[in-house]
């Protein structure tokens, strides 16, 4: 049974991130992005998640907002400083308590929970304790996860274990832009095996815990296409999509990591020593559902002695959002695809898609948003194509359901189906919302 080519079981929902929106930075412990965002020329307005959406106080409205739009499953994340102050150790009531408040709210209006374990917003008492560099956080990672799953896993049936696995190796350990701001590609290397490490554990964990629950991982993919037919660019792009995307993909879906991706990091950086027997075998553990967040494609080409991967972004042809990204829903109905053609039958949630615009301010209660609003229907089109396709794929949520603290842009990126007026809190529709409410009703339930 489908309703207009969307399978009976399918979802529609909104996303959310603990540090983005939440606020309330005094009632939980500190992490890196409380300290990153506070070095000056971090965060490009110097904002920081201090006050953000005021979340914290104000999740009721925002759970009334989502049941108005006929929103079936939101996707928020878990702060796990606000859980475990100092990373391990005493938890804080009052911080599981406000998660409990909060899963209660969703089941009284409907709206099912899916909740991430990891977005990004590391204890900065385990940082200074090491950090991803180190192992052992991967371990105190799987017993914040086994904590949260007893205390919640009455409220919640589906979980992912960590949000993005690239931007926090990579983009917080290569290139430095997001937190904690280092760059030494080796140890991003590093990073992303301990992350993949702690994703396994957290898997185990749940089996043990809760054996009916289901789990994913969420990789942020990026389908990479050459800029000419030449040789070079060809293998660019091949290198570029090793590293970015199949880098996540093969551990967590074939327990193995990509040969020419780890040829072309060991020749550069020397042996994984990192890597121990049975790492990876835990690190590919079965999972139910995996989580793509999609937003554009890349298009790349080589270019010797730039960077660690020897090539550079082209510059995107077509139209772009207000973050540069090229708008592309074809590429996500291919990627769907590839996913199925290169790693089997898998359940797949979309778990982030939508677009950052300069919004005009907000007329009559109103926000008129129509290249975001065109944005969502190219790619709902394009989820509903793959599914035609035979794709197997269960839910779909925007990002995001709140403009909120888009990290190093700070407040200054708004990527809402709902405008926040962040001088008065005030919560305002933009015309997407509306028609995502509109869409939802007459494609699902
Ligand atoms: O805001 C982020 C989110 O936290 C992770 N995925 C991409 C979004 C837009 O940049």
């Amino acid at each position: 049974m489908s309703v207009n080519g969307f399978p009976e079981h399918f979802r529609f929902g909104a996303a959310t991130a603990a540090i983005q929106i939440e606020g309330a930075t005094d009632a939980r412990g500190p992490s890196i992005w409380d300290s990153f965002s506070r070095v000056p020329g971090t965060v490009s307005d110097g904002g920081t998640p201090d006050v953000a959406c005021d979340h914290y106080h104000r999740w009721r409205e925002d759970l009334d907002l989502m049941a108005e739009l006929g929103i079936a499953t939101y996707r928020f994340s878990i702060s796990w400083p606000r859980v475990l102050p100092g990373g391990t150790g005493a938890p804080s009531r009052e911080g599981i308590d406000f998660y409990r408040r909060l899963l209660e709210g969703l089941h009284e209006r409907g709206i099912r929970p899916l909740a991430t374990l990891y977005h990004w917003d590391l204890p900065q008492a385990l940082h200074d304790r090491g950090g991803w560099p180190a192992r052992d956080t991967a371990s105190r990672f799987a017993e914040y996860a086994a904590l949260v799953y007893e205390e919640l896993g009455d409220l919640v049936d589906d979980w992912i274990t960590i949000n993005e696995p690239w931007v926090v190796s990579f983009l917080g350990h290569g290139f430095g832009t997001k937190a904690p701001g280092r760059t030494d590609w080796a140890e991003a290397i590093r990073v992303a095996h301990h992350v993949l490490l702690a994703h396994g554990l957290a898997v185990d964990a749940l089996r043990e815990l809760r054996g009916d629950a289901t789990v994913g991982i969420t990789l942020d993919l990026w389908p990479t296409e050459p800029a000419t037919s030449s040789a070079d660019d060809e293998a660019a792009a091949r290198r570029w999509d090793g590293a970015h995307n199949r880098w996540f993909l093969d551990p967590v879906l074939r327990g193995a990591y990509p040969d020419d991706v780890v040829r072309w990091y060991e020749s550069r950086v020397g042996p994984f020593d990192w890597v121990l027997d049975g790492d990876l075998e835990v690190i590919g553990r079965p999972i139910d559902f995996l989580g793509v967040n999609y937003y554009s494609r890349d298009v790349v080409a080589s270019a010797p002695g730039a960077g660690p991967l020897e090539l550079t972004r082209a510059a995107p042809s077509g139209p772009t959002t207000g973050m540069g990204w090229e708008v592309a829903p074809a590429s996500l109905h291919a990627l769907l695809l590839r996913l199925k053609r290169d790693y089997g039958d898998l359940a797949i949630s979309i778990t982030e898609n939508g677009a950052a615009y300069d919004d005009p301010v907000p007329t009559n209660g109103l926000v008129e948003d129509p290249e975001r609003l065109e944005y969502l229907r190219g790619h709902l089109e394009a989820v509903r194509r793959a599914v035609a396709d035979g794709v197997d794929v269960r839910s779909y949520f925007t990002w995001s359901l709140l403009d909120n603290f888009e990290w190093e842009h700070g407040y200054e990126k708004r990527f809402g189906i709902v405008y926040v007026d962040y001088a008065t809190q005030r919560r305002i529709p933009k015309r997407s919302a509306l028609w995502y409410r509109d869409f939802i009703a007459a494609n699902g339930r």
